[in-house]
Protein backbone atom coordinates (compact mmCIF):
# COMPACT_ATOMS: atom_id res chain seq x y z
CA UNK A 1 0.00 0.00 0.00
CA UNK A 2 1.31 3.61 -0.75
CA UNK A 3 1.60 5.86 2.00
CA UNK A 4 1.86 9.48 1.72
CA UNK A 5 2.81 12.00 4.40
CA UNK A 6 1.15 14.18 6.68
CA UNK A 7 2.73 17.80 7.29
CA UNK A 8 0.92 19.70 9.94
CA UNK A 9 1.35 23.44 10.09
CA UNK A 10 1.01 24.74 13.47
CA UNK A 11 1.73 28.27 15.40
CA UNK A 12 -0.63 31.13 16.75
CA UNK A 13 -2.98 33.56 15.53
CA UNK A 14 -1.54 35.47 12.01
CA UNK A 15 1.59 32.99 12.09
CA UNK A 16 0.63 32.07 8.69
CA UNK A 17 -0.56 28.54 8.77
CA UNK A 18 -3.53 29.43 6.31
CA UNK A 19 -1.29 31.86 3.82
CA UNK A 20 1.75 29.14 3.60
CA UNK A 21 -0.21 25.46 3.47
CA UNK A 22 -1.43 26.35 -0.05
CA UNK A 23 1.98 27.48 -1.19
CA UNK A 24 3.50 24.16 0.29
CA UNK A 25 1.22 22.26 -1.29
CA UNK A 26 1.67 24.00 -4.91
CA UNK A 27 5.07 23.47 -4.34
CA UNK A 28 4.86 20.23 -3.97
CA UNK A 29 2.40 19.40 -6.78
CA UNK A 30 4.81 21.36 -8.96
CA UNK A 31 7.71 19.01 -7.53
CA UNK A 32 5.29 16.14 -8.91
CA UNK A 33 4.38 15.31 -5.37
CA UNK A 34 0.61 14.94 -5.43
CA UNK A 35 -0.66 17.71 -2.15
CA UNK A 36 -3.26 18.71 -0.80
CA UNK A 37 -3.93 21.42 2.18
CA UNK A 38 -6.90 21.18 4.69
CA UNK A 39 -7.20 23.32 7.78
CA UNK A 40 -8.91 22.47 11.19
CA UNK A 41 -11.84 22.45 12.33
CA UNK A 42 -13.80 21.91 9.39
CA UNK A 43 -13.06 20.52 5.50
CA UNK A 44 -15.78 18.00 5.82
CA UNK A 45 -19.31 19.06 5.12
CA UNK A 46 -19.89 17.99 9.31
CA UNK A 47 -16.44 19.71 10.18
CA UNK A 48 -17.46 23.25 8.10
CA UNK A 49 -20.32 23.56 10.48
CA UNK A 50 -19.23 22.17 13.30
CA UNK A 51 -16.34 25.36 12.14
CA UNK A 52 -19.31 27.90 12.42
CA UNK A 53 -20.22 26.29 15.90
CA UNK A 54 -16.68 27.14 16.98
CA UNK A 55 -16.25 30.53 15.59
CA UNK A 56 -19.23 32.06 14.90
CA UNK A 57 -21.22 31.90 17.94
CA UNK A 58 -21.40 34.61 20.90
CA UNK A 59 -18.69 34.52 23.62
CA UNK A 60 -19.95 32.18 26.50
CA UNK A 61 -22.29 30.06 24.28
CA UNK A 62 -20.08 27.18 24.44
CA UNK A 63 -18.63 25.47 27.49
CA UNK A 64 -14.67 24.60 27.93
CA UNK A 65 -15.68 20.81 27.23
CA UNK A 66 -18.13 21.28 24.82
CA UNK A 67 -15.61 23.22 22.60
CA UNK A 68 -12.79 20.66 23.12
CA UNK A 69 -15.16 17.45 22.12
CA UNK A 70 -16.58 19.88 18.92
CA UNK A 71 -12.45 20.38 18.21
CA UNK A 72 -12.23 16.74 18.47
CA UNK A 73 -15.18 15.86 16.65
CA UNK A 74 -14.01 17.35 12.97
CA UNK A 75 -10.66 16.34 13.56
CA UNK A 76 -12.49 12.62 13.73
CA UNK A 77 -14.68 13.33 10.75
CA UNK A 78 -11.48 15.07 8.68
CA UNK A 79 -9.11 11.91 8.99
CA UNK A 80 -11.59 9.29 8.55
CA UNK A 81 -13.14 10.84 5.30
CA UNK A 82 -10.45 12.82 4.06
CA UNK A 83 -7.14 12.53 5.01
CA UNK A 84 -6.60 8.53 5.66
CA UNK A 85 -7.99 8.15 2.58
CA UNK A 86 -5.27 10.33 1.00
CA UNK A 87 -2.81 9.08 2.62
CA UNK A 88 -3.58 5.40 1.50
CA UNK A 89 -3.37 6.86 -2.56
CA UNK A 90 -0.08 7.61 -1.52
CA UNK A 91 -1.24 12.27 -1.39
CA UNK A 92 1.07 14.43 0.79
CA UNK A 93 -1.28 16.43 3.27
CA UNK A 94 -0.85 19.64 4.36
CA UNK A 95 -2.97 20.26 7.35
CA UNK A 96 -3.44 23.89 9.09
CA UNK A 97 -3.52 23.07 12.46
CA UNK A 98 -3.86 19.57 14.39
CA UNK A 99 -3.74 18.03 17.68
CA UNK A 100 -0.82 20.99 18.91
CA UNK A 101 -3.72 23.49 18.40
CA UNK A 102 -5.71 21.38 21.07
CA UNK A 103 -2.29 20.82 23.82
CA UNK A 104 -2.32 24.92 23.44
CA UNK A 105 -6.00 26.55 23.09
CA UNK A 106 -7.60 23.69 25.12
CA UNK A 107 -5.25 22.60 27.79
CA UNK A 108 -2.92 25.43 28.16
CA UNK A 109 -5.12 28.01 27.53
CA UNK A 110 -8.34 26.76 28.97
CA UNK A 111 -6.62 24.65 31.26
CA UNK A 112 -8.50 21.22 30.41
CA UNK A 113 -6.58 18.37 31.92
CA UNK A 114 -4.09 17.05 29.70
CA UNK A 115 -4.72 13.32 30.02
CA UNK A 116 -8.72 13.21 29.15
CA UNK A 117 -7.59 15.37 26.07
CA UNK A 118 -5.35 13.18 24.95
CA UNK A 119 -7.54 10.37 25.37
CA UNK A 120 -10.13 11.97 23.35
CA UNK A 121 -7.88 12.64 20.74
CA UNK A 122 -7.18 9.19 20.31
CA UNK A 123 -10.35 8.56 19.97
CA UNK A 124 -10.31 10.82 17.06
CA UNK A 125 -7.38 10.24 14.94
CA UNK A 126 -7.17 6.30 15.86
CA UNK A 127 -3.22 6.46 16.32
CA UNK A 128 -2.95 8.72 12.93
CA UNK A 129 0.37 10.75 13.82
CA UNK A 130 2.11 13.47 11.55
CA UNK A 131 5.22 12.75 10.33
CA UNK A 132 6.15 16.31 10.46
CA UNK A 133 4.96 19.61 12.28
CA UNK A 134 6.33 22.55 10.86
CA UNK A 135 5.65 25.35 14.03
CA UNK A 136 5.56 28.77 12.70
CA UNK A 137 7.06 31.14 15.47
CA UNK A 138 5.95 34.76 15.31
CA UNK A 139 6.02 36.89 18.41
CA UNK A 140 2.11 36.90 20.10
CA UNK A 141 1.59 40.57 19.79
CA UNK A 142 3.12 40.24 15.72
CA UNK A 143 0.35 37.36 14.82
CA UNK A 144 -2.51 39.11 16.64
CA UNK A 145 -1.61 42.48 14.87
CA UNK A 146 -1.47 40.72 11.15
CA UNK A 147 -5.06 39.35 12.29
CA UNK A 148 -6.35 43.07 13.27
CA UNK A 149 -4.99 44.72 10.02
CA UNK A 150 -7.43 41.63 8.41
CA UNK A 151 -10.50 43.10 9.85
CA UNK A 152 -13.19 41.06 12.14
CA UNK A 153 -12.34 38.82 14.49
CA UNK A 154 -13.78 35.15 15.56
CA UNK A 155 -15.01 33.78 18.77
CA UNK A 156 -10.92 32.62 19.74
CA UNK A 157 -9.35 35.50 18.23
CA UNK A 158 -11.48 37.51 20.98
CA UNK A 159 -10.49 35.46 23.92
CA UNK A 160 -8.68 37.70 26.62
CA UNK A 161 -4.45 38.61 26.54
CA UNK A 162 -3.82 36.43 29.27
CA UNK A 163 -5.24 33.37 27.38
CA UNK A 164 -3.42 34.43 24.25
CA UNK A 165 -0.07 34.44 25.97
CA UNK A 166 -0.82 31.01 27.57
CA UNK A 167 -1.19 29.65 24.10
CA UNK A 168 1.61 31.14 22.89
CA UNK A 169 3.91 29.66 25.62
CA UNK A 170 2.89 26.21 24.91
CA UNK A 171 3.57 26.43 21.24
CA UNK A 172 7.10 27.57 22.23
CA UNK A 173 7.27 25.08 24.46
CA UNK A 174 6.01 22.15 21.76
CA UNK A 175 9.49 22.64 20.14
CA UNK A 176 11.72 21.46 22.88
CA UNK A 177 13.24 17.87 22.53
CA UNK A 178 12.08 16.69 25.95
CA UNK A 179 8.44 17.58 25.26
CA UNK A 180 8.45 15.74 22.06
CA UNK A 181 10.21 12.75 23.81
CA UNK A 182 6.76 12.94 26.34
CA UNK A 183 4.16 13.51 23.45
CA UNK A 184 5.36 10.92 20.96
CA UNK A 185 1.19 11.16 19.57
CA UNK A 186 2.60 14.66 18.40
CA UNK A 187 4.94 13.37 16.11
CA UNK A 188 8.04 15.22 15.77
CA UNK A 189 8.18 19.17 15.62
CA UNK A 190 10.37 21.86 13.99
CA UNK A 191 10.24 25.34 14.45
CA UNK A 192 10.54 27.77 11.51
CA UNK A 193 10.53 31.60 12.26
CA UNK A 194 7.28 33.36 10.80
CA UNK A 195 8.62 36.78 11.49
CA UNK A 196 9.80 37.57 8.26
CA UNK A 197 7.60 38.05 4.26
CA UNK A 198 5.36 35.27 2.96
CA UNK A 199 7.90 34.48 0.60
CA UNK A 200 10.87 34.24 2.82
CA UNK A 201 9.08 31.60 5.39
CA UNK A 202 7.80 29.56 2.32
CA UNK A 203 11.44 29.54 1.71
CA UNK A 204 12.47 28.41 5.30
CA UNK A 205 9.37 25.60 4.89
CA UNK A 206 10.81 24.15 1.78
CA UNK A 207 14.41 23.89 3.34
CA UNK A 208 13.18 22.46 6.12
CA UNK A 209 11.13 19.54 4.27
CA UNK A 210 14.53 19.09 1.90
CA UNK A 211 16.44 18.68 5.21
CA UNK A 212 13.85 16.06 6.63
CA UNK A 213 13.45 14.34 3.34
CA UNK A 214 16.56 14.74 0.57
CA UNK A 215 15.63 11.46 -1.16
CA UNK A 216 12.24 13.06 -1.81
CA UNK A 217 12.50 16.60 -2.00
CA UNK A 218 15.91 18.30 -2.49
CA UNK A 219 16.52 15.85 -6.08
CA UNK A 220 13.78 17.68 -7.27
CA UNK A 221 15.76 21.39 -7.48
CA UNK A 222 18.61 19.85 -9.01
CA UNK A 223 17.08 18.52 -11.79
N1 LIG B 1 -8.40 25.97 17.60
C1 LIG B 1 -8.12 25.14 16.55
C2 LIG B 1 -8.53 25.47 18.89
O1 LIG B 1 -8.83 26.22 19.83
N2 LIG B 1 -8.33 24.14 19.11
C3 LIG B 1 -8.05 23.26 18.09
O2 LIG B 1 -7.88 22.05 18.33
C4 LIG B 1 -7.94 23.78 16.75
C5 LIG B 1 -7.63 22.86 15.61
C6 LIG B 1 -9.27 28.35 14.13
C7 LIG B 1 -9.35 28.70 15.60
O3 LIG B 1 -9.60 27.52 16.31
C8 LIG B 1 -8.65 27.39 17.35
C9 LIG B 1 -7.46 28.17 16.91
C10 LIG B 1 -8.06 29.30 16.10
O4 LIG B 1 -8.37 30.35 16.99
P1 LIG B 1 -8.85 29.84 12.06
O5 LIG B 1 -9.60 30.96 11.41
O6 LIG B 1 -8.66 28.62 11.27
O7 LIG B 1 -9.57 29.48 13.41
O8 LIG B 1 -7.63 30.49 12.74
P2 LIG B 1 -6.12 30.47 12.47
O9 LIG B 1 -5.66 29.15 12.00
O10 LIG B 1 -5.51 31.01 13.70
O11 LIG B 1 -6.02 31.49 11.31
P3 LIG B 1 -5.36 32.85 11.35
O12 LIG B 1 -5.74 33.44 10.03
O13 LIG B 1 -5.71 33.64 12.53
O14 LIG B 1 -3.81 32.56 11.44
P4 LIG B 1 -2.83 31.99 10.34
O15 LIG B 1 -3.51 31.00 9.47
O16 LIG B 1 -1.61 31.57 11.02
O17 LIG B 1 -2.49 33.28 9.49
P5 LIG B 1 -2.89 33.67 7.99
O18 LIG B 1 -2.06 32.96 7.04
O19 LIG B 1 -4.37 33.61 7.82
O20 LIG B 1 -2.41 35.19 8.04
C11 LIG B 1 -3.05 36.14 8.88
C12 LIG B 1 -2.90 37.53 8.21
O21 LIG B 1 -1.52 37.85 8.10
C13 LIG B 1 -1.12 37.98 6.74
C14 LIG B 1 -2.22 37.32 5.91
O22 LIG B 1 -2.35 37.92 4.64
C15 LIG B 1 -3.47 37.55 6.78
O23 LIG B 1 -4.01 38.81 6.54
N3 LIG B 1 0.17 37.29 6.62
C16 LIG B 1 1.34 37.94 6.62
N4 LIG B 1 1.65 39.25 6.70
C17 LIG B 1 2.97 39.57 6.70
N5 LIG B 1 3.98 38.66 6.58
C18 LIG B 1 3.71 37.35 6.49
N6 LIG B 1 4.72 36.45 6.42
C19 LIG B 1 2.35 36.94 6.51
N7 LIG B 1 1.73 35.72 6.45
C20 LIG B 1 0.42 35.97 6.52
Amino acid sequence: MTTGKLIVLEGPEGAGKTTQAPLVAEWLNNSGHPAMALREPGGTPIGDQIRAILLDTPDGAVGEAAEALLYMASRAQLVDRIIRPALTLGTIVLLDRFFLSTYAYQVAGRGLPEAEVRAANQLAVGGLVPDLTIMLTIPAEQGMARVARRGAHDRLERADREFHERVSRAFAAFADAEWQRTHPECGPVVAVDAAGDVDAVHRAIVKVLERRWPESFARDRRQ
